[in-house]
């Protein structure tokens, strides 16, 4: 629920009775769907000429336009160590990147397309198996206790990390003996000993062998035509085996003809390749996934029209093996697919020790989101359970040079998207009140589907607020009862980190309690920007115990958004507020933009238009500037007085 402040998980009732699921290590990230059809072209997102449906009832049997791309991720949920600003060592729980390896460690989303993520480590590579610790024990080996910031080899060599999901790996190698084979035309039947179970599929190959007594026109590699054959005995009339145990595959048009029956074989087999279908090995994910929490937990980006497949591998708390906590993944104040997916488990499905579970979602309306563990949620927040997600606008997809306003109204033809304000009081994105004739800009980005061009920005920032009471991370590690009321954060934490680790670039190492080096926290909060460019801080706040106040010296913060959405009355009118400081409290977010353009030029004659953002006419002075707390006893790291909740915002 996102409005409100507390952590009260208010009931969803789900139509869905609580199963207990059959659950195993599997992962799935599709190539294609029924909004997706086509594989080879879901792995990026097409330009936005028009909405996906746009009848007005049900849904279509194909989209008018296809829009958006599938996304896939996997994580860990488990436990870890991070390093806090005076360099202590702290336990949490958490969650850590079980793909996108490489992205995560270079502060990027760990979101991927299917042709990314459905790919196989090869551990005969000269590196070998993926080892605990990686990619930090690969990148910066704990023999050689590297110290932040990575050297450029270092960097070089993460970004060449294998990316795609860790324990993916071929299905197990489906071969059958052939009790007979025989051919009609060019088609030809095979009945094995043993029913075909394996995923088999037409189009799927086999491959033909056999020994002395089988016509050599049947060997060879062909494709599977059709599975679940009905398969008869001609001496009998009778079939041999039910038709799960047989497919067809055809030898083609020229393919010979007349090959004799081969009956009870003794040699002759049918085998299919193996291939990547969703089937893991657990050892990697294991090896990968325990003791490695990040803080933040792995982040996540995906585009409106995106279709997300999200699996969650509860690798279990090594640390407490007392504990046999469920973890789930809840997008906080999200329009969900389902409530199925919402990840409050009282309403929903949790995963277990063992277990992984792929959730399903959507991504209707852009905005800044959050996300957290929903078991328990004050102590799995507290310890650390804790991520960040966006979702971009289909407006940045609109073809450079076309009119915003004009792809905006477009939009409402699909009423999954309408926004009008007359027949909808929810929605908080209609039209702008006048078209100021804004086109999209050649470059650049947008927060929202504005209309005008009001949102748009160079660069972005996702900037997670928390909060650390250290206390309870001890005993939460010690097996001792937690004292939730007497929770009172020390550490004041900037994407997990506190300064000065805010503005170390790169990610931060921890030595955890297997004695590996893991990359904790992998995303610095050091904020650049071009001078007369303009930055989206995507802010939002997952503190357990506290208020934060975050305040900007020198660079005016514009307030575009809140709790993702954008600020606009029913009318079209844009209620962007500038202010030097902000506050959340826990639950919250807010789209943020810094501009360090002092005057720009005007775009468009309409009066009301926003000015130029592509360029600057006077640009702020270099240097840099801060992000900090004005409450003052958050610039402190536990005993410390110095660091807390600061970084930099470097103009150069
Ligand atoms: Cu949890």
């Amino acid at each position: 629920m996102f409005n409100t402040r507390g952590w009260i998980a208010l009931g969803l009732l789900s139509v869905f009775a609580v199963p207990a699921m059959a659950q195993s290590f599997r992962v799935q990230c599709p190539t294609s769907t029924v909004t997706h059809p086509n594989p080879a072209s879901n792995n990026s997102e097409p330009t936005y000429v028009g909405p996906t449906y746009t009848g007005t009832t049900g849904y279509g049997t194909t989209p008018a336009h296809v829009n958006g791309a599938i996304k896939c991720q996997q994580i860990s949920g488990g436990d870890g160590y991070a390093t806090m600003g005076d360099g202590t060592q702290t336990y949490l729980f958490s969650f850590g990147p079980l793909s996108g390896l490489a992205s995560i460690a270079s502060g990027q989303p760990g979101t991927l397309p299917p042709s990314a993520f459905n790919t196989r480590y090869d551990p005969t590579t000269t590196k070998g198996p993926l080892q605990p610790g990686d990619p930090a024990a690969t990148v910066a080996p704990v023999t050689t206790q590297f110290v932040p910031p990575l050297t450029p080899a270092q960097m070089t060599q993460l970004a060449g990390f294998y990316n795609g999901a860790v324990g993916l790996d071929y299905n197990v190698v489906n071969s059958v003996n052939v009790l007979n084979i025989s051919e009609t035309g060019t088609t030809v039947t095979v009945v094995g000993y043993t029913p075909l179970d394996l995923n088999l599929k037409p189009g799927d190959q086999v491959v033909i062998s056999g020994g002395t007594d089988l016509p050599a026109g049947y060997k060879g590699t062909f494709t599977v035509t059709a599975i679940n054959v009905v398969n008869i005995d001609p001496t009998t009339g009778k079939p041999f085996f039910p038709p799960n145990y047989a497919f067809n595959y055809s030898l083609g048009p020229t393919g010979p003809t007349g090959l004799a029956a081969v009956n009870e074989s003794s040699d002759v087999t049918a085998s299919f390749p193996r291939v990547l279908d969703g089937h893991v090995d657990p050892r990697p994910i294991m090896d990968v996934g325990v003791m490695n929490g990040n803080m933040p937990a792995p982040l996540m980006a995906i585009d409106e029209d995106d279709e997300f497949f999200l699996t969650l591998t509860n690798v279990g708390m090594i640390m407490r093996p007392d504990l046999f906590e469920q973890h789930t993944v809840h997008f906080h104040g999200y329009p969900n697919a389902s409530a199925f997916y919402d990840g409050v488990p009282d309403a929903s499905v949790a995963i277990n020790i063992g277990a992984s579970f792929t959730y399903y979602y959507l991504s209707p309306d852009a905005g800044t989101y959050f996300w957290h563990c929903h078991i328990t949620p004050p102590e799995h927040l507290q310890m650390g359970m804790v991520g960040q997600l966006y979702v971009r606008p289909r407006q940045n997809r609109v073809a450079a040079g076309t009119s915003l306003y004009t792809a905006r109204q477009t939009q409402d033809s699909d009423l999954r998207m309408a926004c009008v304000s007359a027949n909808d009081i929810l929605c908080s994105n209609p039209l702008p009140a006048t078209n100021g004739g804004v086109n999209r800009a050649a470059t650049g980005l947008y927060a929202y589907n504005d209309g005008d061009g009001s949102t748009f920005y160079n660069v972005e920032y996702p900037l997670q607020i928390h909060g650390f009471d250290p206390n309870f991370h001890f005993v939460g590690m010690t097996f001792n009862p937690e004292g939730f009321a007497d929770m009172k954060d020390k550490y004041f934490l900037l994407n997990g980190r506190s300064y000065p680790d805010t503005v170390t670039a790169g990610p931060l190492q921890t030595q955890s309690a297997d004695g590996v080096n893991h990359f904790s926290q992998p995303l610095p909060a050091i904020i650049k920007i071009t001078p007369g460019q303009r930055a989206l801080l995507r802010i939002s706040d997952l503190d357990v115990s506290e208020y934060q106040t975050l305040a900007s010296l020198g660079i005016p913060m514009q307030v575009i958004g809140y709790n993702a959405k954008l600020l606009r009355d029913q009318a079209g009118n844009n209620l962007y507020y500038t202010t030097n400081s902000i506050t959340l409290g826990g639950g919250e977010s807010l789209d943020v933009i810094l501009d360090t353009c002092a005057v720009r030029p005007a775009v468009s004659a309409v009066a009301g238009a926003p000015p130029d953002y592509t360029t600057c006419t006077t640009p702020l002075p270099t240097g840099t500037y801060y992000l900090y707390t004005p409450n003052l006893d958050h610039l402190s790291n536990d005993a410390e007085n110095f660091g807390g909740l600061m970084t930099e915002v470097r103009v150069n």
